[in-house]
């Protein structure tokens, strides 16, 4: 067994207790309301996912097992020279809740390793599909494909006890981290550099192999960390999070699991929003051509996207009150690295118009930015100027925080998600015999 396998282990024995004594003696405690508002709009604020990987507050931004983001870059062991930590160690926190030393951090890359050989069938069927595919469609068929791999639905069919799920189940999650980079960088060389595929280097890291595979210069390794770290767990309520909690509660694999997250990160108001904050910005500037961007031109063009109906891309957010930190993390690495880069200044000065324009607006809850505002700078400046891929940076990341808890699913032993649905007619005679005011909106 691998320490990172045996030191999970050990967290989930004295994890179960804990699950065990609230369903045994405390199930009917209440957690929350659900009014209609909520049921008709997206479930917002219903209080009723279990998640220990990270928790999001509306105003402080997220937490991974507890720690803000500047707190789990300095605690985390960091590869020789960069300033970011390893995916590895980061995989290790996230799974455990314990800072891993560099020996285990190192055991986990020892281990990705065993884990790491794409099959081939999964190049031919990538390579198979029309060139113009979206890199997303492109990175979920991949997952998808192989799923004729899994551990776990293997170890289920020959018959596991409920409680045995969880090893299984982190078997084929290692076994995706280990190839997601490599797919991830396959996929954009196929698409937009001529299929001319770079080898990966046994003896780098995960942001390192993914920066010589994408064949991008350092510290573009360090980006890759910083992304991908950044991008990993949003708690569970999120389309992608939950989707792949969702999925994988009918006993579905990882793979079936992640793949139908991955078409949720795809969407426009989800993960995508990366891509359209570039499209948006560049058209933007082609628009200016040689003019000056200023804050008064760009209120005109948010103005001009808000009144065709269209969203700000990379503002607002379901739960987010505030700026949300994965943004400032980002910016602060701007600021370092490429403070005079037209194109951070000009994101900049949509910072410091686009709140405004939406508070005038009226209609977003949250007129700040998301994490999707900043985020394509970064890749442009570093040569990745084809944003039809940035999601897929997302996705790599995003599977670090899924997979870590559909394994503690597992591990937990929690059933299959099936929520309680009511009829429009259900609701009218709810509404009508209710005493509450009728005018009350979902928070
Ligand atoms: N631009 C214009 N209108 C907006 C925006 C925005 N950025 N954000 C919210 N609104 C509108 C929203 O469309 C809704 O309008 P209507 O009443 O006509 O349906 C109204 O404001 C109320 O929405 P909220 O309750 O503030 O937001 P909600 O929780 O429904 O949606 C998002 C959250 C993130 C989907 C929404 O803010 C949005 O569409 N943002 C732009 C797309 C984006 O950046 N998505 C990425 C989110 C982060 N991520 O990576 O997933
Ligand atoms: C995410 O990272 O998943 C997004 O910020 C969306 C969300 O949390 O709802």
């Amino acid at each position: 067994m691998s320490k990172l396998k045996e030191a999970l282990y050990r967290k989930i024995e004295e994890h179960r207790p804990r699950t065990m004594k609230l369903l045994k003696e405390h199930s009917d405690v209440k957690i929350g309301d659900v009014t209609i508002g909520q049921a008709i709009g997206g479930a917002r604020g219903v209080r009723c996912l279990v998640t220990d990987t990270s928790y999001l507050d509306p105003m402080e931004g997220i937490r991974f097992r507890g720690k803000t983001i500047p707190e789990t870059f300095e605690a985390l062991p960091k590869w020789p020279g960069s300033d970011y930590p390893t995916v590895e160690s980061f995989w290790w926190f996230i799974l455990t809740g314990e800072i891993p030393t560099e020996e285990e951090a190192n055991s986990v890359l020892e281990d990705w390793k065993g884990r790491c050989e794409v099959p081939q069938y999964v190049f031919d069927i990538l390579r198979t599909m029309p060139r113009d595919t979206h890199p997303m469609t492109m990175y979920s068929a991949a997952i998808l494909s192989m799923q004729r791999d899994s551990i776990f639905a293997e170890r289920y069919r020959k018959g596991l006890g409920k409680m045995d799920l969880w090893d299984p189940m982190y078997e084929d999650a290692s076994n995706l981290m280990a190839k997601l980079g490599t797919i991830g960088a396959f996929i954009y060389r196929l698409k937009f550099k001529d299929d001319e595929q770079i080898e990966r280097d046994p003896t780098l890291d995960f942001g390192g192999n993914f920066a010589r595979m994408m064949g991008v210069d350092a510290p573009y390794d360090d980006v890759a960390r910083m992304y991908f770290i950044l991008h990993s767990d949003h708690e569970s309520g999120n389309v992608s999070a939950h989707t792949i909690h969702l999925v994988a509660s009918a006993l579905s694999d990882c793979y079936y699991a992640l793949s139908a997250g991955i078409n949720g990160l795809a969407g426009p108001l989800h993960g995508l929003a990366n891509e359209n904050v570039l499209r948006w910005t560049q058209q933007f500037m082609d628009k200016l051509g040689e003019q000056e961007p200023t804050e008064e031109v760009i209120k005109t063009a948010l103005w001009d996207t808000l009144n065709t109906g269209q969203v700000i891309p990379g503002y607002g957010h379901a739960v987010l009150r505030k700026t949300d930190p994965r943004y400032t993390s980002q910016m602060e690495f701007c600021q370092k690295h490429l403070p005079d880069y037209p194109l951070f200044k000009v994101i900049n000065m949509i910072y410091q118009v686009a709140p405004g324009v939406l508070m005038e607006h009226g209609k977003a809850k949250n007129p700040w930015p998301n994490v999707d505002a900043q985020s394509g700078v970064i890749q442009w400046y570093y040569g990745v100027t084809e944003y039809a891929f940035y999601t897929v940076l997302f996705g790599i990341g995003r599977a670090i925080g899924t997979l870590a808890n559909i394994t503690w699913d597992r591990a937990l032993g929690y059933p299959l998600e099936r929520p309680k649905s009511l009829t429009t007619a259900m609701l009218e005679e709810i509404a009508a015999n209710s005493s509450a005011p009728t005018f009350s909106k979902a928070s």
